[in-house]
């Protein structure tokens, strides 16, 4: 900028100048441009700010205020000019704007079938007195099975093939390492009934759902990794006729029809005696179809009052206490609630799946 006695003349020229060219700019990319070079760090206008010092005193206050004048005006007509930008861009681009035009949906998440089942599941069970408990999914050796009545070497351990984990625990202030308990993938959610009576005394009624692993191959009915529901109810005179009248009322709840349940004899190490869960088939009202093996049941899960090794493993007095206690495959509750005909579904990422419930 040249230097003039006339500053004030000078400021006038500089803000024609501007604004002509606002005037003239085709762009918003030109407007920036202008703004820069006059309104920016190191701009025209900001420059005579600074140098403001160069004049004398009194005729400072007057020619800060005409700068400031000037800044504004600038400042509005590129506004204004932004504003003619941005409306001819509407009217090009949409040819218009329809404020009547329904919007853009947002897609909403859904909750995975899995995750309903068990919320399901832990709502009435609740609503019949019963706590909702977790354990880990990382056991140890003697949680998944020893306490659970299933030694070394037991052939049962062979029904709950898992994944071992390696573990070494160092000592502290040491290099030396000494062998930690053998920690695995639990393979059933019964480690947790060890877990909660080891800290509660009886009478109590808990469910807990959570993941399982197995180290199986996968098949429409068997997936490695699962879900299952625990129940356990301990007293002072719990029975079986306790286990099938809750266990009816549930299934009733949850399928919203009249069920049928069977207890049928089986075996497992930490129960005794043992039963499998059967309710009437839900496709074929029991009369037999390809889902049920044309039996006219389904198997839900196994069940059985408490052993005493297990009570004897976290020190109750088997004279003073029983119960029962169940495990059931949550993804087998959602296959017959949703008619899903393969398990492998619900780990298939498949957003079509969850999109249904
Ligand atoms: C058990 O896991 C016992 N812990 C259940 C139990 C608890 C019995 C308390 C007695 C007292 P089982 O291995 O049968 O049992 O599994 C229970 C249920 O889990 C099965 O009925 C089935 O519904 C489900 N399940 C088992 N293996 C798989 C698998 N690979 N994929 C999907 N679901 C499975």
């Amino acid at each position: 900028m040249k230097k003039n006695n006339d500053e004030n003349t000078n400021i006038l020229s500089i803000k024609n100048d501007v604004l002509q060219a606002i005037h003239g700019a085709n762009s918003a990319s030109e407007l920036n441009k202008i703004y820069n070079a006059y309104l920016g760090k190191n701009g025209v206008l900001r420059n005579l700010l600074r140098s403001i010092g160069d004049i004398p005193a009194e005729k400072r206050p007057g020619y800060a205020k005409e700068i400031h004048n000037v800044i504004a005006a600038i400042e509005n007509s590129l506004r204004d000019k932004e504003g003619v930008f941005l409306e001819n861009n509407i009217q090009t681009t949409d040819k218009g704007l329809d404020i009547t035009m329904p919007g853009i949906k947002i897609k909403n998440g859904h909750l995975h079938p899995l995750t309903l089942i068990e919320r399901r599941i832990e709502h009435i069970f609740s609503s019949l007195g019963f706590g909702v408990v977790e354990g880990p999914e990382v056991e140890d050796e003697w949680h998944n099975f020893d306490a659970l009545n299933i030694p070394k070497n037991h052939p049962a351990r062979d029904m709950w093939d898992t994944f071992w984990l390696r573990s070494k625990q160092k000592i502290s202030n040491s290099k030396k390492q000494i062998p930690s308990p053998r920690l695995l993938l639990r393979t059933h959610t019964s480690p947790v009934q060890i877990r909660y009576m080891e800290m509660h005394e009886p009478p109590f009624r808990i469910i807990v759902p959570g993941k399982v692993y197995r180290f199986e191959a996968t098949d429409a009915s068997h997936e490695l990794q699962f879900n299952q529901v625990e129940g356990l109810m301990v007293g002072k005179d719990i029975s079986v006729a306790n286990f099938k009248y809750i266990i009816g009322v549930f299934f009733e709840r949850f399928f919203g029809t009249k069920i049928n349940v069977r207890l049928r004899a089986s075996y497992f190490p930490f129960t005794e005696p043992s039963f499998e869960v059967d309710i009437n088939c839900l496709f074929c009202s029991g009369k037999g179809c390809s889902t049920c093996g044309h039996s006219g049941w389904l198997e839900m899960g196994g069940a059985g009052m408490v052993h005493s090794e297990v009570f004897n493993a976290v020190k109750y007095d088997l004279k003073l206490v029983q119960g029962f206690a169940f495990g059931f495959g949550l993804e087998r509750f959602a296959m017959m609630k949703y008619r899903i005909p393969d398990i492998r579904l619900f780990n298939s990422g498949d957003i079509r799946l969850s999109q249904q419930f």
